[in-house]
């Protein structure tokens, strides 16, 4: 096997560099808690592709379902020649997303494309155009789900114009908007909605749960089901992008069920099916089937393969209970968090849910953003083999997000390493 560095040399000159990887090291193998790169280095893996690898790398029953299923037929495309794998995987949605009542489901391939199929049906079913989303949001890279993101750089620099009638309104962001209760932020919000776009031309609000790149923000209590019980006033699509916060991340199969919040729509991508390459957009029948038949669709969405492994992640993590494992991560990891917080003045804030935790970092004393220091961690994570993510609006938060299936004594690995990338600051 070709070396990293060699690889690295193939890569400059093939790759565009569009397209970044945080580390240089090359993958060979992965799974558990841990990643091996073609050097024979180990990796502590708190990223899980980004909240892909709820049930680990090469789960054995995503193999066995995967290999199965490629030696009976890859491809047929749902809309020539349908399959049981995607009505399977449907079903599942209807029975583990939060609502006891009738859902439809449709599948696409990627977070991004469920997000815009949830915007065109939303449209659709209310014959309404408006979208409204939230400061510090992330829905994906596409035209239409760049103009539903927040932040410039470096997702939307240079890539206008954006897609018109999206709204962009306050999020409830504790540490940063004074400490607002959930009400509190909810009326502020609504205000501009109601002031800035009118209640009767929202087609929908969209919001992430809890914001995955956006920094893992966690709006106060009262935030989304204020919103959401707003919506249903107006008739607009209440739609939760659990894309991120989804498949056993927050400790509950999706992170609306904390608040009790069962949203008209909800977007699931990332966890499904264990890394392949699988979305979908589940939710209300009378809403989801406003769409004349024909209308949504695509090449691939809901690939045989993707949805068997959807199938096998599912079963795991029902098997494994991975909801408990997610909050058994957060009782471990949460109060190592809490003591270095308590060790480094630069910590502002620790949150997050589950297995979805978050460090802020900020000049001691203020609330202002330290991005430099955040790099500087993840940076020193790196190089001690940790695979460790950050994000945010200002680049300074560091967010643990390990496959759920992680060892304890891996976390404990990956702590200690976090732990000695803080001695840098
Ligand atoms: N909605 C909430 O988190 C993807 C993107 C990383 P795709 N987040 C990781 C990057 O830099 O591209 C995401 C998300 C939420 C939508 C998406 C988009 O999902 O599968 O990447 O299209």
């Amino acid at each position: 096997m070709s070396s990293s560095g060699e690889l690295h040399r193939r890569r400059s000159a093939a790759v565009a560099r569009g397209v970044s990887s945080m580390i240089p090291a090359y993958v060979s193998s992965a799974g558990g808690g841990t990643m091996t790169d073609v050097d024979g280095r180990e990796w502590i893996d708190f990223a899980a592709g980004i909240a892909v690898t709820n049930v680990g790398n090469s789960a054995p029953k995503v193999v066995a379902a995967v290999k199965a299923q490629v030696e009976r037929f890859t491809h047929s495309c749902f809309m020539i020649a349908p399959y049981e794998q995607y009505v399977a995987v449907c079903e599942e949605l209807a029975v583990r997303t939060p609502g006891e009542f009738d859902k439809r489901t449709a599948l696409f391939n990627s977070g991004a494309e469920a997000v815009e199929n949830a915007v065109k049906i939303a449209r659709h079913a209310t014959g309404r155009q408006a979208i409204v989303v939230f400061d510090h949001a992330y829905h994906g890279r596409t035209n239409l789900t760049m103009a539903l993101t927040a932040k410039v750089m470096p997702y939307k620099q240079g890539f206008g114009p954006f897609a018109p009638e999206i709204y962009r309104v306050p999020m409830s962001y504790p540490f940063r908007d004074g400490g607002r209760s959930g009400t509190e932020a909810a009326a502020y919000a609504i205000g501009q909605i109601e002031k800035h776009v009118g209640a009767s031309n929202v087609a929908a609000v969209l919001i992430e749960p809890v914001q995955g790149e956006g920094g893992f923000v966690v709006p106060a209590a009262g935030f989304l089901p204020a919103l959401a019980a707003w919506s249903k006033q107006a008739g607009a699509v209440f739609i939760a992008d659990e894309i991120q916060t989804g498949f056993c991340r927050t400790g509950s199969w999706f992170a609306s069920e904390h608040e009790g919040v069962e949203p008209d729509l909800i977007t699931t991508a990332k966890g499904i099916a264990g890394g392949l390459p699988l979305a979908a957009v589940t939710g209300r029948a009378e809403i989801m089937d406003a769409v004349h038949p024909g209308g949504l669709g695509g090449t691939y969405g809901g690939n045989p393969i993707a949805c068997a492994a959807a199938l096998a992640s599912i079963e795991t993590m029902r098997e494994l209970d991975l909801a408990a494992a997610a909050r058994h991560i957060e009782s471990v990891a949460r109060p190592r968090l809490e003591a270095l917080a308590a060790k480094h003045p630069s910590i502002g804030e620790i949150r997050g849910r589950g297995a979805m935790l978050a460090v802020e970092l900020v000049v001691p004393g203020s609330i202002e953003p330290e991005a430099a220091g955040t790099a500087a961690v993840a940076r020193a994570a790196h190089e001690s083999g940790l695979l460790l993510l950050t994000c945010g609006t200002y680049g300074n938060v560091i967010r643990l997000l390990p496959p759920l299936v992680i060892s304890d004594d891996e976390l404990d690995r990956g702590l200690t390493l976090l732990e000695q990338a803080f001695a840098t600051l």
